[in-house]
């Protein structure tokens, strides 16, 4: 399929897909929404890809939001359909087998701060604007933001943060644990690739592994989550990776992971 508001390349084993409708600030529609599911689905059976990395076209925006000029004319029904659109494509992303990194610079407003809060972590370079302006448009956030903020940052803070509607800078971001790390915006890209890459050497199942148990784990109970820990860690002794690993430190040599 061609793409016309998303961008896709590779390299090596990590796979990048850029949000690219500058004229309106990456905002998401219908059309963005679609293409991005299909590049996500087709990336799922990408053997060779460990590793993906989302970001924005231009310097001034991640995302703007979902577009609001869509938004505007929708009865009940479209807005289910959008939500559920849109919805499911974050749920795509937690549910990729490989780890997917936000690389956010300048504004991530709205579904722009729910599409990157539905990646496993965030990098933000030092213009990074986030917030959820949803209840000014008399709207709330409707990508998974009510669920998935609080689950970062703690209940109270996540109603503050989208009640105030209010705009956080990247460093503020990074203290409220909505972000890992925050760069210049001219070494965003190069020290993304860098922890991409390094997570990119692993095998695939690990990074399966890793994702199924936390992210599983995070929403039952402690003791069931470390039965989930443990059936997948047991898993793990059923693949190469395990035996490569262990076989390498034993030899002394770095590992080479299938
Ligand atoms: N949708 C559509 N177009 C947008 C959006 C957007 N979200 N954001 C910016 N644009 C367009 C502008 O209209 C403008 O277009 P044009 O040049 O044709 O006039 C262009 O991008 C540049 O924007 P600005 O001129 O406004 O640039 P500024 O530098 O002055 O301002 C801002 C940048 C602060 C980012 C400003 O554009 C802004 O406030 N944008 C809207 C931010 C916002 O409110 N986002 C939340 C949208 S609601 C949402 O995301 C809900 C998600 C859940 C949906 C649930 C399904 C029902």
């Amino acid at each position: 399929m061609k793409f016309e508001n998303i961008l896709y390349s590779e390299k090596g084993k990590v796979a990048f897909i850029t949000f690219n409708r500058p004229k309106a600030l990456n905002a998401l529609n219908n059309a963005l929404l679609k293409e991005l599911k299909v590049a996500l689905d087709t990336l799922d059976n990408n053997e060779n890809i460990r590793v993906l990395v989302l970001s924005g076209s231009g310097e001034k925006a991640f995302v703007a939001g979902a577009d609001i000029s869509e938004l505007q004319s929708m009865d009940p029904e479209q807005g289910r359909k959008f939500a559920d659109l849109g919805q499911s494509v974050m749920d795509k992303i937690g549910a990729l087998k490989i780890p997917v990194i936000a690389a956010v610079k300048g504004f991530a407003l709205g579904g722009g701060s729910e599409m990157a809060l539905s990646c496993d972590f965030i990098y933000a370079a030092d213009n990074a604007v986030f917030g959820l302006p949803e209840v000014t448009l008399g709207l709330i956030p409707g990508f998974g933001g009510t669920q998935r903020l609080p689950r970062l940052i703690g209940k109270n803070r996540a109603k503050e943060f989208i009640l105030t509607a209010k705009r956080i800078k990247a460093e503020e971001a990074l203290e409220l644990g909505l972000v890992n790390k925050v760069c210049s915006l001219e070494e965003l890209d190069s020290s993304v690739e860098k922890t991409a890459d390094k997570i990119a050497s692993l095998g695939k199942w690990t990074l399966s592994a890793v994702k199924e148990a936390v992210d599983k784990g995070m929403d039952v109970d402690l003791k069931s989550g470390c039965l989930i820990e443990k059936n997948v860690f047991s898993l793990c002794f059923a693949t190469k990776d395990a035996k490569e690993g262990t076989t390498a430190f034993l030899e002394k040599r770095p590992p080479k992971f299938e």
